[in-house]
C-alpha cells in the first residue's frame, strides 16, 4: 500500500559526507578513464597504508621504532626505523593491486618490478617517498608520504616518464591530524581521517592557492651559498615583512604553503648543487599538486613538470608556491644568478 505523501515525514541531516572511497569511484565515472577501475584501486591501497603509518607512528616510541637503523640509504642517508617501516607497508599495500607493474621508492636503490603483476587495463608505475622529513620523527614533529602515479606502456614499464605525464599525486601529512591531499588532474582535494570509523573524509571545497602569501620556507641557515637571485628574493621578502616558517619536512612546509600562500624553496647550494629533493617522488607531485591548486613549481630554469628524467633518485632545485611569489622569484634569478 503507498504511504501517503501527508506521512512523509523529511529527515533533516547533516550536509553529506564524502569518503576518500566513493569520490574515488565517482572521480573514476566522470572521467570514464579506467574500465577497470585499477587507477581508483591504488590511491585506495596508498590511503590504506597511510592508515597504518598514521597508526604506527602514533605508537613508535612506546614499541621502540624511534631512531636511526644503521643502515645507510642509496641517497647517503642514515635510514630511521620508520623509513624501512614506511616503506614495507606501501610496498605490501602496492605490490598485490591490479595495474601495478613497477613501484620505485625514495629507500629501494632501483624500480621494482611487480612480480606476476596483471592488469586488464591500464598499467601503473608508483613512485613513493614512503617518510618524508624523517628528521622530525624523534622529536615528534610531522612527517610525509609523496606519491605520484604515472601509466605506462606494455614493454617500456622502466622508462621514466616526466611529471606532465603523471595520472594521481599526492601526499599525506601526519601532523595533529592525518590528511590526504591529492589530484587527478582534475583540481585538488584534501580529506582528514576520522580515527574512529577509518575513513579519509573529504573537506567540502578543492584547494586553491592564494595568489600571494606573507610568508617563504626555507633553510635559511644555507642562504650564504644559494645563488644571488635567491638572496635578493628573500631579502626582499624580509623588507616587506614576510614571515619564515620552516618545519623541516616537505610535506608539512608546502602543505602551509598550498593552504596560505607563500613560496617554498629547496634552491641549489654549496652541498648540494642541484638542490636536495627528488625530482620523481617529493618535486613532482608535489609541482603537479600546486600547478592544479592555482600555483606554480619551477626549478628556477623551468617548470618541474617539464624536466626530462634522467635517473630515479635524481635531485633538481624546487621552487613552489603561489602564482605571484614564484614569479618575484624567477624575475629575481632572470635579473642574474
Ligand atoms: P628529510 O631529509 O628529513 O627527509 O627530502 C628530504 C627532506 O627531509 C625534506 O622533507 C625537507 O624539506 C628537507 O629534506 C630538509 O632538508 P634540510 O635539513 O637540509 O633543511
Amino acid at each position: 500500500m503507498a504511504v501517503p505523501a501527508s506521512v512523509v515525514v523529511p529527515i533533516r541531516t547533516n550536509p553529506p559526507t564524502q569518503t576518500l572511497q566513493t569520490y574515488l569511484l565517482a572521480a573514476e565515472r566522470a572521467t570514464g578513464r579506467d574500465a577497470t577501475r585499477s587507477l581508483s584501486w591504488i590511491v585506495s591501497a596508498i590511503s590504506s597504508a597511510a592508515k597504518t603509518i598514521a597508526a604506527r607512528l602514533r605508537t613508535a616510541g612506546i614499541e621502540g621504532n624511534l631512531g636511526a637503523i644503521g643502515q645507510v640509504n642509496v641517497q647517503g642517508e642514515t635510514q630511521q626505523a620508520l623509513d624501512v617501516i614506511a616503506n614495507e607497508v606501501l610496498i605490501h599495500e602496492l605490490q598485490s593491486r591490479e595495474g601495478v607493474v613497477v613501484l620505485g621508492s625514495e629507500e629501494n636503490d632501483e624500480l621494482l618490478v611487480v612480480d606476476g603483476a596483471h592488469a586488464s587495463g591500464g598499467r601503473y608505475s608508483v613512485l613513493f617517498d614512503p617518510l618524508d622529513g624523517s628528521s622530525n620523527l624523534d622529536v615528534g614533529g610531522s612527517v610525509g608520504t609523496i606519491f605520484s602515479l604515472y601509466e605506462v606502456s606494455a614493454g617500456d614499464e622502466l622508462a621514466l616518464l616526466p611529471g606532465r605525464r603523471q595520472v594521481a599525486a599526492g601526499y599525506v601529512l601526519y601532523g595533529p591530524s592525518t590528511i590526504f591531499v591529492m589530484t587527478l588532474g582534475r583540481g585538488v582535494d584534501m580529506f582528514i581521517l576520522d580515527p574512529a570509523v577509518g575513513n579519509f573524509i573529504k573537506t567540502p571545497d578543492p584547494l586553491r592557492i592564494p595568489a600571494q602569501g606573507r610568508s617563504y620556507s626555507v633553510n635559511e641557515a644555507n642562504v650564504d651559498s644559494f645563488p644571488a637571485g635567491y638572496q635578493r628574493f628573500l631579502a626582499a621578502c624580509r623588507r616587506q615583512g614576510y614571515a619564515s616558517r620552516y618545519a623541516g619536512a616537505m610535506v608539512a612546509d608546502v602543505h602551509r604553503v598550498l593552504l596560505q600562500g607563500g613560496v617554498f624553496l629547496y634552491p641549489p647550494t654549496a652541498k648540494t648543487p642541484q638542490g636536495k629533493l627528488r625530482l620523481m617522488y617529493e618535486a613532482n607531485p608535489m609541482a603537479w599538486v600546486l600547478e592544479q591548486a592555482g600555483g606554480a613549481g619551477s626549478t628556477g630554469h623551468g617548470a618541474i613538470l617539464d624536466v626530462q628524467p634522467e635517473s630515479l633518485h635524481q635531485r633538481v632545485p624546487v621552487i613552489l608556491g603561489s602564482p605571484c611569489d614564484v614569479a618575484a622569484l624567477l624575475a629575481e634569478l632572470a635579473r642574474g644568478e
